[in-house]
């Protein structure tokens, strides 16, 4: 199954929720909008420099429901786009053409931000066509050195997508480059400690393994063949990444070797935040505003 069939099959729609871009002067992030809109589950509230979202919009004879607040430059609009949310002018939130620094900076703004739980993470929901299977993917894209109590915040949010996606009690692998833990390889430590801590009750809602390697955490027979006797090993619904570069690498391999189809959001704000690289295209934009949907109408009420 495709992912929009995927997210569509888990997403009840009830109403029109309004999207604030960050910096939409962006083709990708008009197209994805534009096919939400039409299918009339979202409205749009665009800012950044009115004059180019015009022109694209002119260029590939976009019109769908929308109001545009002309910037003066990309730190403004993303201060704009969280204001709104802020001010509950809007209910979901998304990243465009913009650094994603610059924006996430403004999402955790001590004064007007959106920052609601201890860490803010972002997951990838992936869907893998050869091996016809949904996984997600954590943390790609915020985080950049998790410590072990910001690697057990960003399994809690994982788990949140998972269960909104109907996924009860996922399988979570904590990855690294090996499936026994080396005290010199801190990744694998800290996912055997993680895993210590589903036993005791300290991480709820999932199972935890670790450490894995990624090919044992989802693929049964190199499990078998490494002589990995864990009966989750193969079975991993949830990979957590040891670092931002570990994950951006995933990532992109999924995307752009194995021409998977990807959903990207942060969770721990105020509202879900549609946060996608700047060269995905139109469609896993569009993915990620059916999950960011998805994700309100399921646990943001
Ligand atoms: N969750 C909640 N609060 C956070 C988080 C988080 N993940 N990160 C920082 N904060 C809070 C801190 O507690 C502090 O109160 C304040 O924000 C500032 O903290 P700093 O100085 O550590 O953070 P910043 O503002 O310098 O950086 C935060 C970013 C999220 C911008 C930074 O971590 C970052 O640049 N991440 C990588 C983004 C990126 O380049 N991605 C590229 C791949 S697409």
């Amino acid at each position: 199954m495709k992912l929009d069939h995927y997210l569509k099959s888990k997403l009840t729609i009830s109403k029109t929720l309004r999207v604030a871009v960050a910096c939409a002067e962006d083709e990708a992030v008009l197209m994805a909008l534009s096919q939400a809109a039409e299918e009339a589950w979202i409205e749009a509230h665009l800012y950044g420099d009115k004059e180019k979202i015009e022109m694209i919009l002119d260029a590939l004879k976009l019109s769908f429901k929308l109001k545009i607040f002309d910037c003066a430059n990309p730190e403004e609009a993303c201060a704009k786009a969280v204001q709104a949310v802020h001010k509950g002018e809007a209910e979901l939130l998304m990243k465009g053409l913009v650094d994603t620094s610059v924006f996430l900076k403004a999402v955790l703004n001590k004064d007007w931000g959106i920052r609601k739980a201890q860490v803010l993470s972002h997951v990838t929901v992936a869907y893998v066509p050869k091996r016809d299977r949904i996984y997600l993917v954590s943390d790609a894209a915020m985080n950049i050195a998790p410590d072990l109590m910001t690697k057990k915040a960003i399994i809690d949010n994982c788990v949140e997508v998972a269960h909104a996606l109907g996924l009860l009690d996922p399988k979570v692998a904590v990855l690294s480059a090996v499936e026994k833990v080396n005290p010199r390889m801190p990744s694998s430590v800290d996912a055997a400690e993680l895993s210590a801590m589903t036993k005791r009750g300290e991480i709820l809602g999932c199972q935890v393994d670790g450490p894995f390697a990624l090919d044992n955490a989802v693929d049964v027979e190199a499990a078998h063949h490494k002589g990995v006797v864990h009966p989750n090993a193969g079975h991993a619904d949830v990979l957590i990444v040891p670092n931002i570069e570990a994950g951006n690498i995933l990532f992109k391999a999924i995307t752009f070797l194995a021409f998977g189809e990807t959903a990207g959001v942060v969770m721990g704000a105020d509202v879900p935040i549609i946060l996608t690289s700047r060269a995905d295209k139109a469609e896993d934009k569009y993915h990620s505003i059916l999950l960011a949907h998805l994700l309100k109408g399921q646990h943001h009420g």
